[in-house]
């Protein structure tokens, strides 16, 4: 309905933490080859820069993302369920948990939405959308720490938020977006900036 806001959170990176446990996963499977730090991840896309650092890592890190429990175990970032749930309960105000899943579709949909049911609770099953393509939704927000979002629809009805994160937060952008640095950050003034 007209007058009410409509915000998307992304999942990996925002919610969950995609890159710790990224990167615990990939040590413990493969001891012996290089990693790379939090602190020195650049770009959004981790086998990219492991390809980089040697060409093998990349089908290596790949692999780590497509077991068994990667995305179930992987642990909520600070406040995010918090403020997941308090968002929630605003008045006049949806939210969705819009992530796109891996093509390598065994365990990652499933485990998706088993990470919902467990950190945020049964009832919000219902406003989880999956999509490769987050361009063709409509909403007022999207909160995502992808700094390149791009799909079918050239003119997204949202704004993208952009969520700090290891990958990007030395990452100067051409179209400068608005910022949310951490679940610590005042995510209500950026929900107020966009109630009519
Ligand atoms: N992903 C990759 N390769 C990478 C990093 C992430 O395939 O190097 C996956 C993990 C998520 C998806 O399933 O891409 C990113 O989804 P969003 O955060 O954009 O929703």
């Amino acid at each position: 309905q007209s007058g009410r806001l409509r915000v998307l959170v992304d999942m990996d990176g925002v919610l969950a933490d995609f890159e710790g446990g990224f990167l615990k996963k990939f040590r413990a499977k493969f001891p012996n080859d290089p990693y790379i730090s939090l602190e020195d991840r650049r770009g959004f896309w981790v086998s990219t820069q492991y390809g980089h650092l040697r060409s093998d890592l990349c089908e290596k890190a790949i692999s780590i993302w497509e077991s068994q429990n990667f995305f179930m175990e992987l642990d909520p970032l600070p406040g995010a369920v918090e403020a997941v749930q308090q968002m929630s309960r605003f008045q006049n105000t949806d939210v969705f948990i819009c992530t796109s899943p891996i093509k390598m579709y065994k365990h990652c949909p499933y485990e998706k939405y088993a990470w919902v049911d467990k950190h945020l609770g049964s009832e919000f099953l219902e406003q989880i959308i999956l999509t490769r393509d987050k361009t063709v939704v409509s909403a007022d927000l999207l909160i995502d720490d992808r700094p390149d979002i791009t799909g079918a629809e050239s003119h997204p009805t949202w704004e993208h938020i952009l969520f700090s994160a290891c990958h990007n937060k030395h990452q100067q952008l051409n179209h400068p977006i608005r910022r949310l640095h951490s679940w610590s950050d005042n995510w209500r003034a950026l929900l107020d900036s966009k109630q009519q």
